[in-house]
Order: C-alpha cells, then structure tokens, then sequence
C-alpha cells in the first residue's frame, strides 16, 4: 500500500469515529487539554473516561537524551531543545527518569536532595523552562517519585547514621547484627535478606555498630516508611513538584515502602524471589491510600508504580478505582518473560500471549492497565521482541509498535525505540558503567561461579546499559549526542546507519510509522477502551488479537517470525478494510492471507 493511500485510510479512520461521536481522545491539534472525567461522563464500554487513559507517554532517561553543554551528560536544556522532536511523535505525556540532585550511585535513582535539580543536569530554572515547554506544546509532564530509598548523601541519612538518638534515627530501618566473633565487624547481618545488586541488603555502619537495611545498592538505604514524619516529608516533596505543575508521578519500587513486621530470615522458597516478600508488606495499601488522600486527590495527576513483586491478581487492590491508591501500574510478567532471575532464557508466543489475555481477564474496567515491553531497565525493544538483523530491523521494530498502540492499557515507550535502536555490542565488563552489572560480575565472576564469557554473553542480552547508550540523533560524531568527545557511556557504533536525521527525512521510517500508529490510536476509541480477545491463543507465530468497541471491530495480526506464511483466518473472519500494514499489501477479504516476516496489520472487520 502507497503513503498517500495510508493517510487516506487514516483520514477516513479518524472522520468515521469522530462521526459516531464516541471520541474523547486528546488529538495533537486540540489546544486545550481535555478536561478531567467527573461522575457524570457516559462510561465506555464500562470505562470512565480520563485523559492518562487515552494518553501515549514517551520515557525519557535524562543523562543519555541529548547534552546541551557538551560535558557528555545529557541535561534538561538539551530535553528543552528536543521537544519538538517529542511532540512531533504524537506523544502526550514525558515521564522523566530521576533528574534531582544525586551522586549517581545509581545513575539519580538514589537522590540526595529532592528539591534541587542535579547538578549535570542544569538547575530549577531549566526545569522551569523544560515544563513550560511541554506544556506550550500541549504535553503533560510526569516525573520519577524514588521513595523507598535516599542517597546514602540525603542529610536526613547523614543525620541518621550519626547516633542512634538522633532525631532522624528512625528516618531509616536500623537493627543489630547476629554477634559472629569471626567476623571482621564482629556481627553478621541481623537477616539473610538479599540486595537486588548482589550481596546482603544490610550494611554495617560502624559508627554505631548497627546495620541499616537497603534492598538495592549500599548507597541507597531504605526509608522507614512506618515513621509518620517519613510519610510527611514524602507527601510535601510531592506537592512541591505537584505546586510547580508537573502532572503526576512514576513510582519507583513503590510496593516496596512497608517492610515485614520483625524482618523474619526468608525461607529457602522466598530466597529465590525476595522481591515478592519485599513487595506487598502489610501497611502498603494503607500507606497508598493516605498518599492519595493527602496528595493526589488534590490535584488532577496521573499516577504509574513500577509494582515489582505485585502479581496480576493483586492488582486491582491498588489500582481498582474504588480503592483510590494509584492509576495504573507496570506489571513485569511480559517484558520479563525472557528472563529468570538475572539469566537471559528463550521464550514462546503462546506463553507470551497468554500474559495479554490473563490482563483481560484479571483487570476489569474498573482496573486500568500499562503496556510496554522496555524502559531504562530492559534491554531495547527490537533487539529482545523483535529481530535487530539488518534485514527484519525495521519491519519488526514497526510491528512491535503496531503492538504496543494497539493493545489494552496506557502504552509507554522508551526513547530511542521510535528509531529501532538496538543493543550495544559489549566487549568487556569495561564497557559498562551500571552498578548491577558491576556488582554481578565482583559477586559471581571474581569469585568464579560464572566464566566471564557466559557472564558477558548473558548481559548482551540484559543488560540495562543496552537502553542507556545516548540518543542516536544524527550521523555526526557522537551521534549528535554530545559537542563534546566522551559521552558518559559509549554510542552504539551503529549511530551512522540508526539516527533521527535520517529517519525523519524517510517517510517509512520507524519513526514516521509509530507517528502513524499514535495519532491511529488517538483517533480511535475502540483501541483505547475496546474489548480485547486473543483471536488464536496457541499459534506459535501468529499473534492476532481484536478489540471492539460496538460496532466498531479491529484485527491485529502479527506475524512474529521471519517466515512468510499463509495464515486462514479463523472462525470465518472476514476483514472489510485494512488500516494499516507495515509492509505494502493491499490483501482484504480473502480468507487466507500471506504474511510476510514480521508483517503487521490492522483490520477492521
Ligand atoms: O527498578 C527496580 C527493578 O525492579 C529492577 O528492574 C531493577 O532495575 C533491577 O533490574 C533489579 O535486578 C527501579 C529503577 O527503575 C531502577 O533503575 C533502579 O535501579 C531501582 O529501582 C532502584 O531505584
């Protein structure tokens, strides 16, 4: 099928649901944002309509974006001087990655000061700048809420290490150690908890001679959220950002904040997944609701946990919309389905299809859903879903976006992947700056429980540096990242081939086609509030799903290999109009039709 054709189809696509008057969606040419859904908006399909439901949000990892200053760390001036390039995507929502003051232990996930901005990253009047920004071009801006953890540099931490009677003492979870006369301190830690970086997640202070409690790295010490002046300091910082105008927040580890009563040792069953004994403690709802209460419910916000350790049935106690807790969460099953525990593992489209339809079942309309299978944490999209060979790259990577804007949930993507860019050709544990592939290599290679090269080969796969090499905008050196000559981590050498430049000047480019697949969605309630059905649960190479809205009926057909195949629709469907394809095509109505590798389209029938 021709480009003009494609914008002809979607032309046609948006006048027809405009027509049946069923659209609240926030179109890109809409000046003012939709107003927030009240009591006496008409349900769809059973949902309350609201605008972060009809929203597509675009993740952006500060430090890897675009470098204004040319010290090779990306900085909000260089966010301020993309915006375009953002809104041009069709996006209506930027969740930012942590950009507050931070020694970068973990790359400002471990913050030492929640109302400065870091230092790298300029200062509160480029914030400022950054958000009128966004909001002049009719885009909400959400940020990154770390609060199961400080920097080990946050003064309430400094305080709190310095006596055990300080005021702030109880700011933090302290215990004693198991008296070991063996040990070099004298104590063992108090339990067998570990760190989600390696290693024990307590460490000793030997200031006091106690051990404090931190599940992530020892630079990142756990609040105690059962300390109330905890849980005030947290809701004031948030209405301080909420006061500037920011629109909501991305909750770190959020399941994470109530610890078990007595911090019990784990059984040898929950040692092998201890963030879900981290998660779900037993004050976390009742923490979630006073948030809400004293917070959110204040303003009109959207709000997104990452629910590490929540299960899909548990989900709908914090986002059920009676419990007034969160919006909506980010639910592991899917973009971890490659993975067990740290080890890269291969997987099967059935088993991955059916995380989709246990979403269906398990999250009713009154239980709103995320899609997404990559963020800052993952690696990227195309190298992990898709196929990043030369030749499937770009039809893969469109397929993986055909997916992502059609399916059930609020779709995040990740910056970069509206490029199919790829993951980074690691050579040596010296390419990577991330303290979790650091630490692994210190506890399992050093200590020679894995060889270095299984080690290497497994974080080619996973590693999260693949996500955080900088934004390959043009073919110039450093891909146009940086003016400077050493960005913080190294540019993927494949930056001459895979850049913005290129692609924005390419009318079949991934960019262009996500472009295409937003403002689709945009315009058409049915992929927002429709029903879903897996069409054909256990073809292993066809994903094919619809979604309905009454009348008004999509198929999606994926084919998830890079073989051509003919594949007969089943039980008679009979498609009336293509909507979009990722190849040319221009097959409807035949009962058989021919796939080929990595083709997606969609129908409506
Ligand atoms: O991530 C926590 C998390 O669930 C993991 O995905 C984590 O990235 C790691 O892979 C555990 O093995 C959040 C942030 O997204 C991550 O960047 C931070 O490092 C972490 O919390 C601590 O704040």
């Amino acid at each position: 099928m021709g480009l003009r054709r494609k914008f002809f189809i979607f032309g046609v696509q948006s006048i027809l649901t405009l027509a049946i008057g069923l659209s609240t969606a926030w179109s890109q040419s809409t000046a003012t944002p939709p107003k927030p859904a009240t009591s006496q908006d008409a349900l769809i399909n059973g949902y309350r309509p609201a605008w972060w439901k009809e929203a597509v949000v675009y993740q952006i990892y500060p430090r890897s974006f675009k470098d204004f200053d040319g010290d090779g760390i990306g900085d909000l001036k260089g966010i301020t001087s993309k915006l375009d390039y953002i809104k041009g995507l069709g996006v209506d929502v930027i969740w930012l990655s942590p950009h507050f003051d931070s020694p970068n232990a973990d790359n400002g996930y471990d913050i030492r000061d929640y109302r400065k901005v870091m230092t790298e990253f300029g200062n509160m009047s480029d914030f400022d700048e950054m958000l009128a920004g966004i909001k002049q071009r009719h885009m909400r801006l959400i940020i990154d809420l770390v609060v199961n953890h400080t920097s080990d540099e946050h003064k309430w931490f400094v305080e709190s290490r310095s006596s055990k009677d300080n005021p702030y003492r109880d700011y933090y979870i302290w215990k004693d150690g198991k008296p070991n006369p063996r040990s070099p301190t004298g104590f063992d830690p108090p339990n067998n908890y570990p760190s989600f970086f390696f290693g024990s997640a307590w460490q000793f202070d030997p200031a006091t001679k106690q051990y404090y409690l931190h599940y992530f790295a020892a630079k990142q010490p756990d609040l105690n959220w059962d300390n109330p002046k905890v849980r005030k300091e947290v809701f004031d910082l948030m209405t301080f950002w909420l006061d500037k105008g920011v629109d909501g927040f991305r909750m770190d580890v959020i399941p994470l904040i109530s610890k078990r009563a007595g911090l019990p040792d784990l059984t040898p069953a929950e040692l092998k997944n201890a963030g879900d004994v981290y998660a779900n403690g037993p004050h976390m709802h009742e923490y979630l609701q006073e948030m809400n209460r004293n917070v959110m419910a204040k303003y009109d916000v959207m709000t997104v946990g990452e629910a590490l350790g929540i299960s899909l049935e548990q989900t709908p106690l914090i986002v059920g919309e009676s419990r007034n807790e969160l919006n909506m969460i980010f639910n592991f099953d899917a973009v971890r389905i490659n993975r067990d525990g740290k080890q890269w593992i291969s997987w099967t489209l059935p088993d991955f299809k059916a995380i989709y339809a246990r979403h269906a079942v398990e999250l009713d309309q009154h239980s709103w859903d995320t899609v997404f299978l990559s963020n800052h944490d993952n690696p990227r999209l195309v190298s992990s879903f898709g196929d990043d060979s030369p030749t499937y790259r770009v039809p893969s990577a469109k397929l993986l976006a055909t997916m992502i804007l059609t399916l059930r949930g609020t779709p995040f993507l990740y910056q970069g992947d509206e490029l199919g860019m790829t993951n980074y050709p690691f050579k040596s544990i010296s390419d990577f700056d991330d303290i979790e592939a650091k630490n692994g290599y210190k506890a399992d290679v050093l200590t020679k429980k894995v060889t270095e090269e299984a080690y290497l080969d497994n974080l080619r796969h996973m590693s999260r540096d693949n996500a955080r090499t900088p934004m390959q905008w043009d073919s110039t050196s450093q891909a146009g990242f940086t003016s400077g000559n050493k960005p913080w981590l190294a540019v993927n050498p494949n930056y001459t081939e895979i850049n913005a430049a290129k692609e924005l000047t390419d009318a079949s480019s991934i960019y262009h086609y996500t472009q295409k697949m937003i403002a689709l969605r945009h315009a058409t309630p049915a992929l927002v509030y429709g029903s879903y059905k897996d069409i054909d649960p256990t073809n292993s190479n066809i994903f094919i799903y619809s979604r309905t809205l009454g009348n008004d009926r999509y198929l999606i057909v994926l084919n998830f290999s890079k073989e051509s195949r003919a594949y007969t629709l089943p039980g008679g469907l009979k498609p009336t109009a293509l909507v979009t394809s990722n190849l040319a095509t221009s097959e409807v109505g035949a009962a058989t039709i021919n796939l080929r590798g990595w083709e997606a389209r969609v129908y409506k029938y």
